[in-house]
């Protein structure tokens, strides 16, 4: 049986990864994640400092046809190698990650519902939607905490790209949704309905047919 793939989109820290990982925890061995930053293409040719400068926050960064192609593999029953990504260098790393085929495959990213092909895979169509200050807030910290970077470098790259390109793509894409999540993982109420579709998903797996 074909997976379902649940496409999750949203702005910079609105709470996907959250809301992904709270959903994939509770069924380990039955859901995949694949995370469209992995997809990042790669500058090896840039030193780094302007490597830093690029724009991260448009469809052009991404290999996106290359998630796609790995989407399409799983879909019909192939592993892939997830390749992984660097933000403190600006780049993919070294290791990949084996992605087998599950019931379920959680595609996450800032863009998954504003790339047209990309929003064509996914089954279900979530948007996670938080107020921008609340965003910014979560940024400061997580940029200056686990991607090192200094205050100066999240407040130039947020007003010169991620808030624009929220604005042009990223907010856009909530109307492509099926669901849209306010505050990602930390609805509890949500994360239950989700929770139970995905059961719902993973029964029809086991059993085709029978509910
Ligand atoms: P999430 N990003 C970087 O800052 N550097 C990189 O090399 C690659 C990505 C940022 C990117 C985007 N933007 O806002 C964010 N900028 O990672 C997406 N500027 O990650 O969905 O976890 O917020
Ligand atoms: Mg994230």
């Amino acid at each position: 049986m074909r997976p379902t793939i649940i496409g999750i989109a949203g702005g910079t820290c609105s709470g996907k990864s959250t809301l992904t990982r709270a959903l994939s925890e509770r069924f380990v061995d039955q859901t995949a994640v694949m995370l469209h930053d992995n997809y990042y293409r790669s500058r090896p040719d840039l030193p780094l400092a302007e490597r830093a400068a690029l724009n991260y926050d448009e469809p052009a960064a991404f290999e996106t046809s290359l998630l796609i192609s790995h989407l399409r593999a799983l879909l019909a029953g192939e592993c892939v190698e997830m390749p992984t990504y660097d933000y403190v260098h600006h780049d993919r790393a070294e290791p990949t990650i084996t992605i087998r085929p599950r019931p379920v495959i959680i595609v996450e990213g800032i863009l998954v519902l504003t790339e047209q092909e990309l929003c064509d895979v996914c089954d279900i169509k979530i948007f996670v939607d938080t107020d921008a200050d609340v965003r910014l807030l979560r940024r400061i910290r997580r940029d200056a905490v686990e991607r090192g970077r200094s205050l100066e470098s999240v407040e130039r790259q947020y007003l010169q790209t991620v808030k624009p390109m929220h604005e042009l793509y990223v907010e856009p894409s909530k109307r492509r949704a099926d669901i849209i999540v306010p505050e990602g993982g930390s609805n509890l109420v949500a994360l239950d309905m989700l929770t139970h579709r995905i059961q719902r998903i993973i029964e029809d797996h086991a059993a085709p047919g029978a509910s």
